[in-house]
């Protein structure tokens, strides 16, 4: 068989209308119980769990299926100390030393977030994802990259999906710049850092802002047409 050869669409499985209706309302009522943790316990995660996800998150569609995506799942606690140092620095200069522009600091208030990141040596995963600029469907492949932004975020977003229904919390964190990533994590310089994952448990003293519950209704992000 060749890529330009096509195959029956086999993999899809066609359901009773009922069962459609109870599992899009199920799983609506699973994704309504995921929060961001920003209080994490330190109990382990089996690697092979992350590295599940981490597959789930890489069936996303991509431009081309070029699949412009790099996940480092780190575990040892010497990177993980080493990406808190890193991040605690530039997240100094956001909160305590006035890069944080006035009105993006009062958005974040209701958040209660400041540039302490003791979770991102507590946690047990921390999940680097780098867009890759270039590449295609093979490893190795150095075609151009098309759509990089929107394929690495549908691809996190399963990734965050996958890890809450495997039972684990998360948080998306985006220090800025984190180009120290790529120095931590030994990737390329071509590949840009494109968010940190946070997986774990939840330490039993983990909180969530009232502000983070406030979902927009339905009929104020969608119209049926
Ligand atoms: N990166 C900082 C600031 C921050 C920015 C946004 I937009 C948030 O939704 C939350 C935090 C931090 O992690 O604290």
């Amino acid at each position: 068989m060749q890529p330009h050869d096509q195959v029956p669409f086999r993999d899809f499985e066609a359901l009773a209308e009922a069962e459609m209706r109870a599992r899009a309302r199920d799983f609506h009522a699973l994704m309504a119980r995921r929060h961001s943790c920003r209080d994490f316990a330190d109990t382990p995660v089996p690697q092979a769990i992350i590295a599940d996800c981490i597959r789930a998150a890489g069936t996303a569609p991509s431009g081309a299926n070029h699949q412009p995506w790099f996940f480092a799942a780190i575990s040892s606690p010497e990177l993980k100390a080493q990406v808190r140092a890193a991040a605690e620095v530039e997240e100094r200069g956001f909160y305590d030393e006035g890069k944080a522009p006035e009105d993006w600091r009062a958005a974040l208030a209701p958040l209660g977030t400041d540039a302490n990141k003791p979770y991102l040596e507590t946690a047990p995963w921390l999940i680097a994802i780098f867009a890759q600029r270039r590449g295609g469907p093979r490893a190795g492949d150095r075609q151009k990259n098309y759509y990089i932004n929107e394929s690495v975020g549908i691809a996190t977003g399963m990734l965050i999906t996958a890890l809450h229904q495997a039972g684990l919390a998360t948080l998306t964190h985006t220090p800025n710049p984190m180009q120290f990533l790529n120095r931590i994590c030994g990737r390329p310089d071509d590949e840009k850092p494109w968010l940190l994952l946070v997986a774990g448990y939840p330490a039993a003293t983990a909180t969530v802002p009232v502000h983070a519950l406030i979902k927009k209704p339905l009929d104020d992000i969608a119209a049926f047409l």
